[in-house]
C-alpha cells in the first residue's frame, strides 16, 4: 500500500525551488525535486549526500553504482532505432543514460557504420534486393549510402524522403535482432531515438510476465482496422514472439514488403505480422505504463496517477537526461523495488512550478481542451481577458485550468503543464505541437491553474494501490 499522508513544502529559496518533504508509512523520505528553470538543473538534491564521496568523483567519470540491482538486465536486449540524418544528434545521450548498465543493445540505422566505436547496422540493407531495386522509397538508401560514403555530413538529406525509410526499418530489424539473440534473451524492447526506457520501471514489469508467453506490449493505437503498439512509445516482445516475427514475416517476406510498401507505418505492419502468425499474437495494451507524452503534455488525471511510467516520448538530450537522473536519483532514495509512479513525477516535475508560478504563468499555453470558446464562435462572456477566462473555470466545478489568448479562452478538466508560446517547450521536451507566437502577437496570452482544487485532486489520489501497478494482461482477456 502506498500512501502519502502529508505533503508538505519547504522552498528555503525560489531558484533552488521546491524541496518536497512528504511523510509515507510513517517514514520521513526526502522527495527529489529537480532544481527548475534554464538548463542548469544538473543537479538534484539528495538528503543523504555524502560530500566527501563527491569529491572522490569529481574526476572519476560517470558514476556506476545505479547499476546494482538491477534484477533482470540479462535478459534483456534493447533495439534502438534511428536514421543516419539524426544519429548524432540523438544517439550520444543513450550510451551515458539507457545503455550506461549494459552491453546488449543493438542499434539500427539506414547506413552502416561505427558510432564512437559501437557498430550500428543498417536495417534497410536487411530488406530484399528486389525491394531495393524495386521500391522508389528505398532509393533515398543509396542517397544516404553515398552521402555517407563520401564524407559528408548526412544530416544534409533531413526531410521527408529519408523519412520514407522508416517504416520499412521495423520487421527486419526484429527479425536481425532475433536471429542475433534467438532465446538468449528473453525480452526485446524497441526505441526509438527520442524514446527514454526507464530500466528502473521496466525491470520490475518484466519480473511478472512470462516470457514463454507470446507477449507483445504497447501504446495501443488503432488505424484502420489494425491495433498495434506504437513505435515512438517503445514496445516489447517477448522471445517467443519475436521468434514467431522472424518466421512469419521471412517466410513470405516479398509478399510482406508489398504491404509495408503500401501501408503508412511499419509499427502497424508489425501488429499485422504477428496477427498472421501462427497461433495469431495481439496487442496487450501496455498503456499508460508504455506511453508517448512528456513530462509537459501528458494528462496528470487519475487514471494513470497511481501507474509506474516505462516510457516517455518526444524527449530530446536534455529531457533523458532528465528523466533518467530522476531514476537514479529516486534509486539512491527510496531503493530499486520502488517504482516510480506518474504521482511521483508529478509533484516533483510539474506541482513545484504551479506552486513557484502561484496559479498562472504569462505566454504559456496549458494545452485546456475540454471547453474551447472563440469570441469567433460568438462566446464573448470568457474571451475578453484572462481574468474573464480565469473566473469562466472558476465557476465550472470540475475545471482546474484555463489558458487565455487574445480571442480565447480555453479551459480543461485535467492538468497539463504545457509549454512557452513563444519559447522550446523545457522539461527536456522535444514535442513541438503547439502553434508558436511571439512578442505582439501574444498581447497577453496566458494560463492558470487552480490550486486549491489540484490539492483536493491530490488529497482524494493520495492512496495508491500496489496490486494495481502492472498491466499483465488485456481487459478482455
Ligand atoms: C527466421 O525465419 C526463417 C524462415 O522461417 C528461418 O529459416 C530462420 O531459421 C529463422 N531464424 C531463426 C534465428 O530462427
Ligand atoms: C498568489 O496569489 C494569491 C491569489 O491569487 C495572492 O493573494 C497572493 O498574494 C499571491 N502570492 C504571491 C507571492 O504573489
Ligand atoms: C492538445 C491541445 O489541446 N492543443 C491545443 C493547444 O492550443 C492550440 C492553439 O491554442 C490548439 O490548436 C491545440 O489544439
Amino acid at each position: 500500500m502506498h500512501s502519502v499522508q502529508r505533503v508538505a513544502l519547504v522552498a528555503s529559496c525560489l531558484l533552488c525551488l521546491a524541496f518536497l518533504v512528504h511523510l509515507r508509512d510513517g517514514i520521513s523520505r526526502a522527495r527529489i525535486s529537480p532544481i527548475l528553470g534554464g538548463g542548469s538543473e544538473a543537479a538534484i538534491q539528495f538528503s543523504n549526500g555524502d560530500a566527501s564521496q563527491k569529491k572522490d568523483r569529481i574526476f572519476s567519470g560517470q558514476d556506476k553504482t545505479h547499476c546494482l540491482d538491477l534484477h533482470g538486465l540479462e535478459d534483456l536486449v534493447i533495439l534502438l532505432k534511428t536514421g543516419s540524418t539524426e544519429i548524432y544528434e540523438k544517439l550520444p545521450i543513450h550510451f551515458q543514460t539507457t545503455f550506461s548498465c549494459t552491453e546488449d543493445y543493438i542499434i539500427y540505422s539506414d547506413v552502416q557504420q561505427d558510432f564512437a566505436g559501437v557498430p550500428v547496422r543498417d536495417a534497410i540493407a536487411l530488406t530484399s534486393t528486389k525491394a531495393r531495386n524495386e521500391r522508389s522509397d528505398l532509393e533515398q538508401h543509396k542517397t544516404l549510402n553515398e552521402c555517407f560514403k563520401s564524407g559528408r555530413d548526412a544530416a544534409e538529406l533531413k526531410g521527408e524522403k529519408s523519412w520514407h525509410l522508416d517504416k520499412w526499418k521495423f520487421l527486419p530489424m526484429i527479425s536481425d535482432a532475433y536471429s542475433t539473440f534467438e532465446h538468449r534473451k528473453k525480452w526485446y524492447f524497441f526505441i526509438e531515438a527520442d524514446t527514454y526506457v526507464s530500466m528502473h520501471n521496466l525491470l520490475p514489469w518484466l519480473s511478472k510476465l512470462d516470457s514463454k508467453q507470446a507477449i507483445y506490449a504497447g501504446a495501443q493505437v488503432v488505424i484502420g482496422e489494425t491495433e498495434f503498439g506504437h513505435g515512438g512509445s517503445g514496445f516489447l516482445l517477448s522471445s517467443t514472439t519475436a521468434e514467431a516475427l522472424n518466421r512469419t514475416y521471412k517466410s513470405d517476406q516479398h509478399r510482406w514488403e508489398s504491404v509495408i510498401n503500401n501501408d503508412c507505418c511499419g509499427d502497424k505492419v508489425m501488429a499485422e505480422v504477428l496477427l498472421a502468425a501462427d497461433p495469431p499474437i495481439r496487442l496487450l495494451h501496455a498503456f499508460p505504463l508504455i506511453q508517448g507524452e512528456t513530462l509537459a503534455s501528458l494528462d496528470w488525471s487519475g487514471k494513470h496517477w497511481c501507474m509506474p511510467a516505462v516510457t516517455w516520448h518526444h524527449v530530446d538530450a536534455a529531457g533523458i537526461d532528465r528523466l533518467w537522473k530522476f531514476d537514479r536519483g529516486w534509486k539512491k532514495v527510496y531503493g530499486a523495488s520502488e517504482p516510480i509512479l506518474f504521482r511521483d513525477y508529478y509533484e516533483s516535475f510539474i506541482h513545484p512550478r504551479l506552486l513557484a508560478a502561484n496559479g498562472s504563468m504569462p505566454d504559456w499555453d496549458n494545452l485546456s481542451n475540454d471547453w474551447s470558446n472563440s469570441a469567433a464562435m460568438g462566446d464573448t462572456a470568457s474571451v475578453g481577458s484572462a481574468q474573464a477566462c480565469q473566473h469562466f473555470c472558476e465557476q465550472r466545478d470540475s475545471c482546474v485550468q484555463w489558458a487565455w489568448r487574445p480571442g480565447s479562452c480555453k479551459a480543461g478538466k485535467i492538468v497539463r503543464l504545457g509549454w512557452a508560446l513563444n519559447n522550446r517547450p523545457a522539461l527536456g521536451s522535444a514535442d513541438n505541437r503547439i502553434e508558436k507566437a511571439a512578442g505582439k502577437a501574444l498581447d497577453g496570452a496566458a494560463s492558470g491553474w487552480m490550486l486549491d482544487r489540484i490539492a483536493s485532486f491530490r488529497e482524494r489520489m493520495s492512496s495508491c494501490d500496489e496490486s494495481q501497478f502492472w498491466l499483465t494482461r488485456n481487459k478482455y482477456d
